[in-house]
C-alpha cells in the first residue's frame, strides 16, 4: 500500500466528540459539471467533554474542493486553517461559533456511489456510513446529531422533482430555467441518515392516517416507465406502518414518508430519515417481471426500512461498533412482521438457512467477527451477515428469554430512556434486563465472542424410575483475535415426543407439578443435565424448537426418531430440521463413500422418508416445498472439516438423480396437483403451490427424462408469471437438452428492456453448474446489457458465480479464483464496496484442502501487492491471508 497501511479503529478508543453541531443548514447548488455546497453549522464545545480543552475542530472531509471558510461571518485565509486529504482542522474556535464552508463536488463523476452521485441521470445520495463527508465538511459520526434544513437549486427541466428530509417549507422559480426547494427535518439526526434526490421521476401516493389520527402523505418515486411496478411496494409500507402500530406501539412522526428506487445502488436500500433510497430490486413488481421471492423480500426490505424510523432515526448508534444495535434489532422486527403476514413456519425456515449457510460460513472464516466487532478498518466491511442476521437472532433469543410481554416492555423502556439519542448495545439490553428483571449479564457475551456456538446433546431414558435425561455440552471455537471462549447463555427450547408422537406434559426435576409441553432449558455451563420427571417410556426429544439460538446442535438421535420426529413433531420449524439433519447426514456419509472411491447408494429408507413428505405435500404446499429441498452445497460444507466442493456437488445431483428416478411418478403427480391454471396471484396459497409445483419439475428435470424437458418447455413458452419462466429457464440452463440455448437467446430478448430481469438472466447463466459456466460468464461481461458500474449486474454475474457456482468457482485448477481476482481488481478503482463484497468466498480459504488454498493466496497476494488499492479490499484481502 502506498498510502501506508490502513490503520484499524478500536471500540476501546472511542470518546465522545470534542464538538456538538447543533444545527446545519444546506444549500445545494446541483450543476452539470460542478455542484457548489454551502453549509451554515452552528458548533458548539461538547460540555460532556471537560477534558477535551480547547482540542482543535477536526471536520471530515473526502475529495471536496473547498472554496472558503468563514467563523462567524469572517471570510478565513487559508493561514488559519489546515487541510489534509481527509480533515479540515481549526484551532482557537469560540465556544460556541457559526462556520460557513463552500466547497465542489462532482457527483456525475462518482462511481463509488457514495455521498452524491447520479443515477440514470438523477442526482440521489447514500451517506451510511461515511458518506456524507463527500458531500461537505463535517462532523461525520453517529452521536454528533443536528436539525436540518437543506436548499435544493438545480435545473427545473432536468430536475422537476427535488426532495430533502422532513417537510417541504417552501419552493419557487428562479429566472434562469432554475428552480429550488427548501426542507426542514425537525427532528436531530446524525448525518448518515441525510439524503437528497434531484430528477425526472414519476410518483405513485396513497394516504395514511396513524393511530392517534395524523394524515401522512405516502409517495413511492420511480423512473418514468416503472409507474406499473409500484403497487406492491406501496401496500407493503401501508402494512408495515400498521404492524408497527399495533405490535410495538410506533407511530409514523412526520406528514410525509417518500421512497425513490434508484438503478444504481450498492445495497438493498437506506433508511433516511422520511426518504428512503432504495435499489430497484426492492421496489419494482408486477408478476410478469418479478418472482415471489421478490414480491416477499420487496414488503420485507421495505418494512426493515420503514421500521428504522423508531429503531435507528429516533434511537440511533453511538460509533459503527453499535450497528447491530439497529441492524439486529430491525431485521428481528422485519422478519416477524413478514412471518406475520406470511406463513410463520416457512419464513423461519428461510431466514435459518440463510443463517445457517451465510452467516455460519462467515463465523468459520477470516472475517469472523462478534455482532458487536471491537475494531474495523473499513466499517463497510462490517454491514455482514452477523451484524445483521445473527444480531436479529440475538434480539429473537432475549425476546424468547422474556417473554413476548415482559418484551415489550422493554422496549418501551428503551424508548421512554433514549428517544433522541446515539446509544450502545448495552443501554438496549439494560432497557430490557430493567424493564423484565431478567438477568441478561451472561447473555451480553452474545455481542462479544464471536464464532458458532457448538453444542453436542444426549439422552438417557430410565424406565425404573420414569426420567429422561438430556445432558447438553456445548464449546464456542476459536476464532480470529479470540483463541478462548466462556460458555454462554443458550436458550434451548425442548420439548418430549411420547410413542404416539403427542407431546408430553414436562415436569423438570424439582417442580411439583407438570406445566407446558415446551421448554426454555438454560444452557450456560459447558456441560449440564436436565432431568425430566414422569416420562413412563422412551421419548424422542425436540430438540431446540424454532431454532431458538444460533447453534450447531448434534445429537444422538437415530435415523428412526428423524423420521419419527418429520412426522410428528407439533413444532413445524423441528419437522424441517429432522428431515434437513436425517438428509444431511445421509449425504455426508455419501460424501465419504465417494471420497473414498466407493459406490454411492442412497438408503431406501431415506427414500421412503421424502416420498412420505411428498404424499403428504398438498397440505402444506409451501411447507412441503422446503421439507423436499436437500440440503445445499454450501450447508453441506459447513459441516465438513475441509470442504471438497467436487465430492459435494457429485453427491447432491447423485441423490437428486436418484429421488427424481424412484419418485418419478410422485414427482409427476405432485406437479399436475399444483400447477394453478387461471389467473395469476401473488397470495400465500398460489405461491406455496408455485413452489412445490418447481420443485417437482427440478427434481423430475434431474433425471433429463424427455417427459420433463417437455413439461419445463411448455412451462418455459407458456407461464405468465416470472416465478414459472425464470425456474423453467434455470432448469433448462443445467440441462444437456438442445433446447438450453434457444431458451436462454429467447429470453434476453422477451426482457431486454428490464434490467432487473436481464439480472436474472445473467445470475442464471453465472450460476448454471455445466462446465462451461466460466467461459460463458467472461464472455457475458462483454454482452451489451452487462455495466460494470452496475452494482446488481456485478452482484448478478461475477457475485452469482463466485457465491452461487461452488463447484465451478472452486474448480482444481484455479481459474474461478484468478477470474475472481481480476475482477476485484478492475472494480476496486470505481467501486471499492462493490469489490470488497465480492471477495467473500476468499475469506474462507482455510476451509479447503492445500491446494485450493494455495491457490487462493496466491490471488489475494496479488490483490494485496496492488499499489492504491482502497482500504475495503485491502482489510479483507490481508485478514484473509494472516
Ligand atoms: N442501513 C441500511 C443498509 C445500508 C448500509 C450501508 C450502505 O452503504 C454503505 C447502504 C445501505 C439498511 O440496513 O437497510
Ligand atoms: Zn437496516
Amino acid at each position: 500500500m502506498d498510502k501506508g497501511t490502513p490503520k484499524a479503529i478500536r471500540l476501546q478508543d472511542y470518546r465522545p466528540p470534542a464538538h456538538r453541531i447543533d444545527r446545519v443548514d444546506l444549500h445545494v447548488d446541483l450543476g452539470e459539471d460542478v455542484t457548489t455546497v454551502r453549509a451554515v453549522l452552528a458548533i458548539r464545545r461538547n460540555p460532556d467533554r471537560a477534558d477535551a480543552g480547547t482540542e482543535a475542530l477536526t471536520l471530515d472531509g473526502q475529495r471536496l474542493v473547498l472554496r472558503s471558510v468563514a467563523v462567524d461571518g469572517r471570510t478565513l485565509d487559508a493561514a488559519d486553517y489546515t487541510l489534509t486529504p481527509d480533515h479540515l482542522i481549526l484551532t482557537d474556535t469560540p465556544d460556541a461559533f457559526t462556520l460557513e464552508t463552500v466547497v465542489e463536488i462532482k457527483p456525475q463523476e462518482n462511481t463509488a456511489l457514495e455521498g452524491l452521485y447520479k443515477s440514470s441521470g438523477n442526482f440521489c445520495t447514500q451517506c451510511e456510513a461515511e458518506g456524507f463527508r463527500k458531500i461537505t465538511y463535517f462532523l461525520d459520526r453517529p452521536d454528533v446529531m443536528a436539525v436540518y434544513s437543506t436548499t435544493i437549486t438545480g435545473d427545473k427541466a432536468r430536475y422537476p422533482v427535488l426532495l430533502s428530509n422532513g417537510n417541504l417549507a417552501d419552493s419557487g422559480d428562479l429566472a434562469d430555467g432554475r428552480h429550488w426547494a427548501r426542507w426542514e427535518d425537525p427532528f436531530p439526526k446524525p448525518c448518515y441518515l441525510f439524503a437528497l434526490v434531484a430528477g425526472t421521476l414519476v410518483h405513485g401516493e396513497e394516504r395514511f392516517r396513524t393511530a392517534s389520527g395524523r394524515d401522512v402523505t405516502l409517495r413511492i418515486y420511480v423512473e418514468p416507465g416503472n409507474e406499473d411496478k409500484i403497487g406492491h411496494a406501496m401496500r407493503s409500507l401501508v402494512k408495515s406502518m400498521r404492524w408497527d402500530e399495533e405490535v410495538y406501539g410506533l407511530e409514523y412522526d412526520l406528514d410525509i414518508f417518500n421512497i425513490v428506487a434508484v438503478g444504481d445502488f450498492n445495497m438493498g436500500a437506506m433508511e433516511n430519515k422520511s426518504l428512503n433510497v432504495f435499489n430497484t430490486k426492492y421496489i419494482l413488481a408486477k408478476p410478469e417481471t418479478a418472482t415471489d421471492l421478490d414480491f416477499q423480500n420487496i414488503e420485507a426490505v421495505v418494512a426493515h426500512e420503514y421500521f428504522h424510523n423508531w429503531t435507528g432515526n429516533r434511537v440511533t448508534c453511538r460509533d459503527w461498533f453499535q450497528l447491530s444495535l439497529k441492524e439486529g434489532l430491525t431485521v428481528f422486527r422485519d422478519q416477524e412482521f413478514s412471518a406475520d403476514m406470511n406463513s410463520r413456519a416457512v419464513k423461519r425456515i428461510a431466514d435459518v438457512q440463510g443463517l445457517r449457510t451465510v452467516q455460519f460460513q462467515e463465523d468459520a472464516g477470516a472475517m469472523a467477527h462478534p455482532v458487536r466487532p471491537d475494531s474495523y478498518v473499513e466499517i463497510n466491511n462490517f454491514y455482514t451477515p452477523t451484524v445483521y442476521n445473527k444480531g436479529a437472532e440475538v434480539i429473537r433469543m432475549i425476546h424468547t428469554l422474556l417473554g413476548a410481554e415482559n418484551y415489550r416492555k422493554g422496549i418501551d423502556l428503551y424508548f421512554a430512556r433514549h428517544d433522541g439519542q446515539a446509544v450502545t448495545c448495552d443501554d438496549f439490553v439494560a432497557a430490557m434486563a430493567d424493564a423484565s428483571g431478567v438477568d441478561l449479564s451472561q447473555f451480553q457475551l452474545w455481542y462479544r465472542q464471536a464464532g458458532t456456538p457448538e453444542l453436542a446433546v444426549t439422552g438417557r431414558h430410565d424406565p425404573a424410575t420414569a426420567t429422561y435425561r438430556l445432558t447438553i455440552r456445548q464449546t464456542v471455537p476459536p476464532t480470529p483475535g479470540q483463541p478462548t471462549k466462556q460458555p454462554m447463555h443458550i436458550p434451548v427450547v425442548v420439548g418430549l415426543l411420547g410413542p404416539d408422537g403427542a407431546d408430553l406434559p414436562l415436569r423438570l426435576e424439582g417442580e411439583a407439578a407438570a406445566a407446558g409441553t415446551s421448554r426454555i432449558l438454560h444452557v450456560t455451563a459447558e456441560s449440564q443435565t436436565f432431568t425430566f420427571q414422569d416420562v413412563a417410556a422412551r421419548p424422542v426429544p425436540s430438540l431446540l424448537r424454532g431454532f431458538s439460538a444460533p447453534v450447531k446442535l448434534t445429537s444422538d438421535l437415530s435415523d428412526a426418531d428423524l423420521t419419527f420426529l418429520m412426522a410428528h413433531d407439533s413444532d413445524a420449524f423441528n419437522r424441517w430440521e429432522a428431515g434437513q439433519i436425517l438428509g444431511g447426514r445421509i449425504l455426508l456419509g455419501l460424501v465419504a463413500d465417494q471420497q473414498a472411491g466407493r459406490a454411492l447408494v442412497l438408503p431406501d429408507s431415506y427414500v421412503d422418508a421424502v416420498a412420505a413428505v411428498l404424499a403428504d405435500a398438498d397440505r402444506d404446499p409451501a411447507f412441503a416445498a422446503q421439507a423436499l429441498v436437500l440440503p445445499t452445497e454450501a450447508y453441506l460444507g459447513t459441516q465438513m472439516a475441509v470442504i471438497d466442493p467436487d465430492a459435494i456437488h457429485t453427491v447432491r445431483e447423485f441423490a437428486r438423480k436418484t429421488l427424481a428416478t424412484a419418485l418419478r411418478a410422485d414427482w409427476l403427480a405432485a406437479h399436475r396437483r399444483n400447477v394453478t391454471p387461471g389467473a395469476f396471484s401473488v397470495d400465500a396459497a398460489a405461491i406455496g403451490k408455485r413452489a412445490l409445483k418447481n420443485l417437482c419439475l427440478a427434481y423430475l428435470m434431474a433425471a433429463e427424462d424427455a417427459e420433463a424437458l417437455g413439461l419445463c418447455l411448455g412451462q418455459y413458452h407458456g407461464a405468465t408469471g416470472m416465478t414459472d419462466v425464470i425456474a423453467a429457464l434455470q432448469f433448462l440452463s443445467n440441462s444437456p437438452a438442445a433446447e438450453r440455448e434457444e431458451a436462454i437467446a429467447d429470453f434476453y430478448n422477451r426482457w431486454k428492456a428490464e434490467p432487473l430481469v436481464v439480472d436474472k438472466w445473467f445470475s442464471v447463466q453465472a450460476m448454471s453448474h455445466r462446465a462451461d459456466a466460466l467461459a460463458r460468464v467472461r464472455a457475458l461481461l462483454d454482452h451489451p446489457a452487462f455495466e460494470i458500474r452496475n452494482p446488481n449486474k456485478v452482484y448478478a454475474l461475477i457475485g452469482g458465480f463466485a457465491n452461487g457456482n461452488p463447484v465451478r468457482f472452486h474448480a482444481a485448477g484455479g481459474e474461478g479464483y484468478r477470474f475472481l481476482a481480476d475482477q476485484v481488481l478492475r472494480l476496486d478503482p470505481m467501486n471499492p464496496q462493490v469489490a470488497s463484497r465480492l471477495m467473500g468466498p476468499f475469506s474462507r480459504l482455510r476451509r479447503y484442502d492445500a491446494a485450493r488454498q494455495a491457490l487462493m493466496k496466491a490471488e489475494l497476494e496479488r490483490i494485496v501487492g496492488t499499489t492504491g488499492l482502497s482500504s475495503d479490499v485491502y482489510e479483507i484481502a490481508s485478514k484473509s491471508l494472516e
